[in-house]
């Protein structure tokens, strides 16, 4: 039964309940189901058109562009900005704030997105996704944008989520009333509710972590994945090694079986000093979701979502996941940093 309700449905159904909704949201959320059904369709053909590997261009993290992922990008800005309710984005491929032009209807919500995380593996035909985060702006809307308005915490997020382009594709989000995961049904063009309020178990089996970096870790990173090892663990064995190297894949199927994601800081690579992953449009949504669905992130020691950004491509290190495990990784970093302070 739950299968027959489509993402629009459930939207319009949260929007009754909240007093003085104005169905701006509704419009939002529509653009954004379109702009991933239109990137879906590109990804499911993109080894039949010309659209796998680099533009030639370096992006604003000093990566070269793939294709796909400019592609993605273009038709996001493209859709949002006709939603006629966002005032500003805020996207992982661009140096700045990209306002809204006063030529289009504006609104005040403020949309923070990774048009396509895991770029290493779209020509590779591994599983890529879209990374979403909603805010809206704090400031006079009558008066000039202020950086502030995008630079918020996390936890002033109204809306977070991701697009799964998988075996199918998913759309998994979160308005602050648990997660909620909806397939796409290609032959009738639609998401529908597949995965009504996630819960990630309390305790994982998974660890997911670029492991070939162990030795560019500090010592209580070494620590942790020693605990995961372990068979004196948790689980009284070594928990399972699973990483796709796609935050989104490795996070979904975490967030499905219990586990933990970690991008910890890399000492060797000065720009990976604070890890590699970006707090705005990656580790906020990310963190959203999974406490949503019970789970928990941190950067070692602080709550992910109470972090104050200072600029919008901040990198943090990133630990997310079943309650339990990251629990282990704080105690881990927290003794760490008591041992520091009684030197
Ligand atoms: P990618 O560089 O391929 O776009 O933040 C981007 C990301 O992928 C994440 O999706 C992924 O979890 C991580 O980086 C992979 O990085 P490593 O190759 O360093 O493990």
């Amino acid at each position: 039964m739950s299968q027959q309700v489509t993402v629009t449905e459930h939207i319009l159904l949260h929007q009754k309940m909240v007093p003085g909704a104005t169905g701006q949201f509704t419009r939002l959320f529509n653009e954004l189901v379109l702009s991933a059904k239109i990137i879906g369709r590109a990804v499911n053909k993109a080894g039949l058109v010309d659209i796998l590997g680099f533009t030639g261009d370096i992006n604003v993290q000093g990566e070269e562009v793939k294709k796909l992922d400019e592609y993605a990008n273009r038709i996001l800005i493209h859709r949002l900005a006709r939603s006629g309710v966002l005032c500003a984005m805020a996207s992982e491929e661009n140096a700045d704030i990209i306002e809204v032009p006063e030529s289009l209807p504006r609104g005040e919500y403020i949309i923070v997105f990774d048009p396509l995380d895991g770029s290493s593996n779209i020509d590779v035909n591994v599983n890529i996704g879209t990374i979403f985060s909603i805010f809206k702006r704090k400031s006079d809307p009558a008066a000039a944008l202020m950086s502030s308005d995008v630079l918020q915490k996390g936890s002033e997020q109204v809306a977070a989520g991701y697009v799964l382009y998988g075996s199918s594709t998913m759309l998994v989000f979160t308005c602050g009333d648990g997660v909620h995961g909806f397939t796409l049904d290609p032959s009738v063009g639609e998401f529908l509710l597949s995965h009504p309020n996630i819960r990630i178990p309390e305790q994982g089996k998974i660890y997911s972590v670029n492991e070939g970096y162990e030795r560019y870790w500090d010592r209580h990173t070494k620590q942790v994945l020693a605990y995961f090892k372990s068979p004196q663990n948790a689980l009284r064995k070594p928990y399972s090694g699973r990483y796709i190297g796609s935050l989104v894949a490795d996070f979904h199927r975490n967030l499905l079986y219990g586990g933990i994601f970690m991008y910890p800081a890399d000492l060797r690579d000065p720009k990976k000093p604070t890890g590699k992953l970006r707090l705005l449009c990656e580790c906020n949504p990310m963190s959203f979701i999974v406490e949503q669905a019970g789970g928990l992130a941190i950067d070692g020691l602080n709550r992910v979502l109470d972090i104050e950004p200072d600029h919008l491509h901040q990198r943090i290190p990133f630990f997310c996941g079943s309650r339990n495990d990251v629990r282990v990784v704080q105690e881990i970093y927290e003794s760490e940093s008591r041992r520091k302070k009684n030197r």
